[in-house]
């Protein structure tokens, strides 16, 4: 059994919390119940008996002096090259890869359905170059309206408003085109992902070490361009206070 499912079964139930309402749903909820390590834990954004496994960022930013800790779980990760992310609709849907490594959360719109969340995104080069960007706000619609994603508040760490284009976006995948160009932008740049005509940010393409052909890499163009893939990426969430 592992230590949470302990503190789960030792969390007083209060007259009038539901069962729903003790389990974590974020790694904010994670780290509330006194887990203040970065690593691999079960939460439960869709329910009691939907446990998924996510890798919760228990320091995602840098911190001004004096500032607060701040709880981060990880959406979507690259960094070896370990996982492939060209896959369909029913991948991306259930999520894909390990928690300790590279992967896709299932159940991202339930989770910004459960609460107000802001997005991070950390980038990393191959020469240890880093940049950030954030934004305010982030929520992705059901899956019957396309996984929609709506983004605002963008704040700069560096990598520039390449994402911007994304925003308003339906999901796409190589055997669902939703995107807003006349040919298949996942089937074009060999991911799937928020496209629209096609991208200017391509957070799973395929992992190229560096050069990149046009567009198919892990690129976020105002920062790299479409010919360079980038070593890592984190996309990762908060609750809004
Ligand atoms: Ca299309």
């Amino acid at each position: 059994m592992k230590a949470l499912d302990v503190l789960i079964l030792l969390l007083p139930v209060a007259v009038n919390t539901l069962p729903y309402d003790i389990m974590p749903v974020d790694c904010a909820d994670v780290y509330r119940r006194g887990f203040g390590h970065s690593g691999v834990y079960t939460i439960y954004p869709a329910g009691t008996t939907s446990p998924i496994q996510v890798y919760c960022d228990m320091g995602c930013e840098d911190q001004p002096e004096g500032g607060k800790w701040t709880v981060c779980t990880v959406i979507q990760k690259r960094k070896d090259g370990t996982v492939n992310f060209y896959r369909g609709w029913d991948q991306y849907r259930s999520g894909f890869g390990q928690a300790s490594g590279e992967y896709w959360l299932e159940n991202i719109h339930l989770l910004t359905q459960r609460k107000k969340y802001e997005l991070r995104v950390d980038l990393e080069d191959f020469e240890g170059a880093k940049a950030h960007v954030q934004y305010s706000s982030f929520s992705v619609d059901s899956e019957h309206e396309g996984y929609k994603l709506h983004l605002s508040g963008f704040k700069d760490g560096g990598a520039g408003k390449s994402m911007d284009e994304h925003n308003g976006q339906k999901f796409s995948t190589f055997d669902k085109d939703q995107d807003t160009y006349v040919s298949n932008c996942a089937k074009s740049y060999l991911g799937g992902w928020w496209y629209g005509e096609c991208h200017s940010v391509n957070p799973n393409g395929v992992y190229l070490w560096g050069d990149s052909i046009y567009g198919i890499g892990i690129n976020w163009v105002n920062w790299k361009g479409y010919k360079y893939s980038l070593k890592a990426i984190e996309m990762k969430i908060r609750p809004v206070e």
